[in-house]
């Protein structure tokens, strides 16, 4: 039996190349090695208010894009995580051992809450739920951009007072990183990580970004007072730009240093520009033939919940057993 692997994302925004580089390219290398769930975390976007009418777009539109990424719903399942109830009841049994010192230490939570002027039980319980969707399928490996890294030794914590309480239950769940594009800035503060959440039109490459958009927002990415390439003394927006380029074409480092040692900042940009148009465009068609059918996105996300269902039911009845709650 392959091992199998579990990931999500959050439908909460236009997803950016920070998603695509960070954890969709890795999901498409690894899928006909493992047994693949990948989840639209429906459940983790509503910890932080959704507009429901554009929640539910952005469910559709995110699996469309998972399908566009090269995800093969013939091999691996797209799951909008909602539909399945085991990813919420696992949660809630979980939930009853995680100590609340764990959740209050996450970065990620600190991060958040301290954005909100009132903070949800959710937005605390996120690295709960996050468990239970990886350890639910048993998930040998999840891969994902250096920002869940800390969420994932928090899962394997969780799974191991599980253990330790009741039993032999849970698999350990490996984090899997990109060797390039783990942790993709934003191209107007290279300071801070890319993402869907922060505002500012120049912030973020979004998947479906026009190539006129692309360029633009790519030339006016902030670099640093140099006026060329100096792998040596190089400013955080300048190999921010070199590893978008490199994540795109797969090059070398050594092609990388080669290609781009002492051209200008000018330069340097509208070959970034370039690789992302061309990384981006056959990926923007697909995901528009697969939304121009949405019988078909439908059809996918029906039988791959249907496909996951009995394992999620088998785990949650054996932790029920466990922990000595009846199960019918
Ligand atoms: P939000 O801003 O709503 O929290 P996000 O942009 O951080 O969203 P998520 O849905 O939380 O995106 O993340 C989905 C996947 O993309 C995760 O595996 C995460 O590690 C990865 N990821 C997110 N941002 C980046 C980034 N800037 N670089 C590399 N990987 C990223
Ligand atoms: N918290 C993750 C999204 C996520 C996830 C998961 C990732 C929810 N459940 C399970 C990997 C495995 C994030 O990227 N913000």
């Amino acid at each position: 039996m392959k091992p199998r692997v579990l990931s999500g994302i959050q439908p909460t925004g236009s997803l950016h190349i920070g998603n695509y580089l960070g954890a969709l390219t890795n999901w498409v290398k690894m899928q006909y090695d493992y047994e693949c769930v990948f989840c639209i975390v429906d459940l983790h976007a509503i910890t932080l208010y959704q507009d429901p009418k554009e929640l539910l777009q952005k469910i559709e539109q995110t699996a469309a894009l998972f399908l566009a990424a090269g995800i093969d719903p013939q091999v691996s399942s797209v799951v909008v995580q909602s539909t399945v109830k085991e990813h919420a009841e696992l949660c809630w049994l979980l939930t009853c051992s995680t100590p609340l010192g764990w959740l209050e230490r996450m970065t990620q939570f600190k991060d958040k809450s301290s954005k909100q002027d009132s903070v949800s039980d959710g937005l605390l319980q996120y690295p709960v739920l996050m468990a239970a969707d990886i350890l639910l399928y048993k998930a040998n490996a999840v891969p994902v951009g250096d920002d869940q890294i800390q969420h994932l030794e928090l899962t394997r914590d969780i799974a191991q007072r599980f253990n330790a309480l009741y039993g032999e239950t849970f698999v350990m769940p490996e984090t899997r990183l990109p060797t390039v594009g783990a942790r993709i800035m934003g191209l107007d503060d290279p300071s801070k990580k890319m993402s869907k959440s922060e505002a500012g039109s120049g912030h973020a490459i979004s998947m479906l970004d026009e190539p006129g958009v692309i360029r633009k927002k790519i030339m006016r990415a902030t670099t640093d007072s140099r006026p060329a390439v100096d792998f040596d003394s190089g400013g955080a927006g300048v190999l921010n730009l070199l590893t978008i380029h490199q994540a795109f074409t797969g090059w070398s480092d050594d092609q990388v240093k080669r290609h781009f040692a002492g051209m200008r900042y000018g330069d340097l940009k509208k070959t970034v520009a370039e690789a992302v148009v061309a990384g981006l465009e056959p990926l923007q068609e697909r995901y528009r033939r697969i939304m121009a059918d949405p019988g078909y996105l439908h059809g996918v996300l029906r039988e791959s919940a249907d496909r996951v269902r009995p394992f999620a039911d088998a785990t949650v009845r054996l932790v029920k057993q466990r922990m000595g709650i009846y199960t019918d």
